[in-house]
């Protein structure tokens, strides 16, 4: 599987996030990009430099000026450390034009548990051009399928906010770039543990992109407050939002039930292009999640999604078992290019 990345996306090493009102060790760490790129097969490219004018097709210029220029913010406000907002606006969030870094980390954040760190700015962008850098190779015939190893993730970034360990949503902007191109009708496929909310909400009222999902219930797990079935997208993407959400527990033989759902869906609309966000966090053995698939199922959702028959681009979103991560990317990756 053609591969991209660049060495600058382990730039971002957050140190801290709170887990259950406790300070630990941030659980995105540099070490998951090696623990991939030493299991993926095939070539491995650094990605194009694609500028920010695909980035600014999917979020706000202010908001990824703020992100550019947020950690700078912060050290010259005399603090050590990472960033990390403390006060977040409840249904009255609008765009203002606030002074201290704390009001722009709570404006545009919605959690405690993703700090902008010295290299965060850097290692998003790399992410984003990867990303890119997969979708301009498919469009032009180099490869029908490309995996862009992705770090930090980028599914809970919405337009205009981060989120989740998600500064920049790579698989939107790859989608919005796919359409650019002329290889639209776009559907993305999240298969992560969690909810993808930010790519949801960015494409809620585009009926271009088809965005499915299955993720573990909000009723109970992160992001909460997005990832319900009642879902469906509003306006010209009116059905074209399809949550399955799932509970704690749910081993492959459910698992295939709501995948086989969510290919029928994608089929069905028509797509030409499919971007897979794949977290690895649906392992048994992840350490923040609470499915149970092993690493053989990997490669037949793999697989199952491949038999669409679709030019595929992956783009790696969460996964925290460190040693397993790489081995249970590459079963997904074999599996999608065996069918
Ligand atoms: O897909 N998103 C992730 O893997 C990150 C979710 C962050 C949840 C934090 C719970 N302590
Ligand atoms: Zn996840």
């Amino acid at each position: 599987m053609l591969t991209f990345c660049s060495p600058a996306q382990k730039a971002h090493a957050p140190a801290r996030e709170l887990v259950n009102g406790k300070a630990e060790d941030h659980a995105e760490t540099p070490q998951r990009f090696d623990s991939v790129l030493a299991q993926v097969t095939g070539a491995v490219r650094a990605p194009a430099d694609h500028g920010l004018a695909p980035i600014l097709a999917v979020h706000a210029a202010d908001y990824v000026a703020f992100l550019e220029l947020a950690f700078g913010e912060w050290q010259a406000a005399g603090r050590e450390g990472d960033a990390i907002g403390y006060a977040f606006p409840v249904r009255a969030r609008r765009p203002l034009a606030l002074d201290r870094i704390d009001a722009k980390l709570g404006q545009f954040g919605f959690d405690t548990v993703t700090p902008i760190a010295a290299g965060t700015w850097e290692a998003a962008y790399w992410g984003a051009q990867a990303a890119l850098s997969g979708i301009a190779a498919i469009a032009a015939g180099e490869a029908r399928q490309a995996f862009a190893l992705c770090r930090p993730p980028g599914h809970h970034a919405g337009a205009d906010y981060f989120g989740g360990y998600c500064y920049l949503n790579n698989a939107a902007i790859a989608a919005r770039a796919a359409v650019a191109r002329g290889l639209g009708p776009v559907a993305v496929l999240d298969v992560d543990y969690h909810h993808g909310n930010g790519t949801q909400d960015i494409f809620y009222e585009d009926g271009a992109v088809f965005f499915a999902s299955i993720h573990a219930d909000p009723r109970m797990d992160f992001p909460f407050f997005w990832g319900h079935a009642d879902e469906r997208g509003a306006g010209a993407g009116e059905g074209a939002n399809l949550n399955l959400p799932l509970a704690r527990g749910t081993g492959w033989r459910e698992y295939e039930g709501a995948l086989a759902k969510a290919l029928e869906a994608i089929a069905a609309f028509g797509a030409k292009t499919l971007i897979v966000s794949y977290g690895a966090d649906t392992f048994a053995e992840d350490p923040i999640s609470h499915f149970a698939l092993t690493t053989r199922d990997m490669q037949a959702m793999g697989a199952a999604i491949g038999a669409l028959g679709l030019p595929t681009l992956t783009v790696m979103e969460g996964g925290y078992d460190v040693p397993a991560l790489g081995h249970n990317v590459a079963a997904f990756l074999a599996g999608l290019e065996s069918a």
